[in-house]
């Protein structure tokens, strides 16, 4: 599902913002009530009024691969700057560079990306072919058994969300690509704050207060290995069906010193 809102007055050029999209792999059962609960989210977003809503629905031709889902980890945080500061640290830690960490952060300034942007680790040059839009993780989810193992665990540190489970599944198909060093998230929610940094090294860590409450800036960011190409990386993320079907542990809450290298520390 993609929803957007047209800007502008009419028979004007207007421009189009991204307000909400989700994506899913469901059982044929499950398919008109997802639909509708997506309608709804689209209907109901706090970033505004959706215009245009597009629904697109496909059958898979081809048996998903299976995946485990990332562990999860809260880092303490206390404030804004120190949020910037701890996510810095995580991906300096996982060897991406300042000008790569902020190309991203720039492009998170700037928002209204629908997609991901692909940024190489130390150039920090920008790989999508679509630079307007970035690229859109697609054909993914997680088997039923494995959804329900991890909402038990996720209660346990008061987080079972939809946001926290679908930011969960899409992190760990994209660290799951060869080429993918880590991923950085801040939602576009206006009241979301909460952003994360995946990798396979340290998992998904949940860092609080990524952003002010109220801002509409946030986006995502995949650092791939320098010297590659990106079309496998891109043809992994949007085409190839992806489930996880296994639920690592949730290790709660945590301070950085305890989770990365003391020399970035
Ligand atoms: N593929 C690529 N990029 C995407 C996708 C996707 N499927 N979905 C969203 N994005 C990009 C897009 O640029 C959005 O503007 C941006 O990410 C943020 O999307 O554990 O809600 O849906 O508590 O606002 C993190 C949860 C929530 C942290 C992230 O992102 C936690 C969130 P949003
Ligand atoms: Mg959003």
């Amino acid at each position: 599902m993609r929803a957007s809102q047209t800007m502008g007055k009419k028979n004007t050029k207007c421009c189009e913002i991204h307000i909400s999209g989700a994506e899913g792999l469901y059982a044929k059962s499950e398919v008109q009530k997802i639909v509708s609960e997506y309608i709804a989210r689209a209907m109901t977003h706090p970033k505004g009024k959706a215009d245009h809503i597009i629904v697109t629905i496909e059958e898979l031709k081809q048996k998903p691969a299976m995946i485990p889902a990332l562990p999860v980890t809260t880092v303490r945080c206390r404030s804004t700057s120190g949020g910037r500061n701890i996510m810095k640290k995580i991906l300096y830690s996982l060897g991406i560079s300042n000008i790569a960490v902020d190309r991203a952060l720039a492009l998170f300034t700037k928002g209204n990306l629908r997609g991901a942007s692909l940024i190489t680790s130390e150039k920090g040059v920008r790989l999508e072919p679509d630079q307007e839009r970035g690229v859109r993780v697609s054909r993914l989810g997680i088997d039923k058994k494995a959804r329900n193992f991890l909402a038990v665990r996720l209660s346990r540190q008061g987080i079972n969300t939809d946001t926290v489970k679908e930011a969960l599944v899409l992190a760990s198909k994209v660290v799951s690509a060869e080429d993918i060093i880590a991923e950085v998230c801040i939602s576009d929610d206006p009241g979301y704050t909460t952003g994360y940094v995946a990798s396979g090294k340290y998992g998904y860590l949940r860092i609080p207060h990524m952003k002010r409450k109220g801002s509409k800036s946030g986006g995502r960011a995949f650092f791939l290995k320098e010297g590659t190409q990106a079309e496998a990386t891109i043809k992994y993320l949007e085409k190839v069906p992806v489930i996880v079907h296994t639920v690592s542990f949730c290790r709660g809450v945590k301070a950085i010193d305890e989770i990365i290298d003391h020399t970035y520390q």
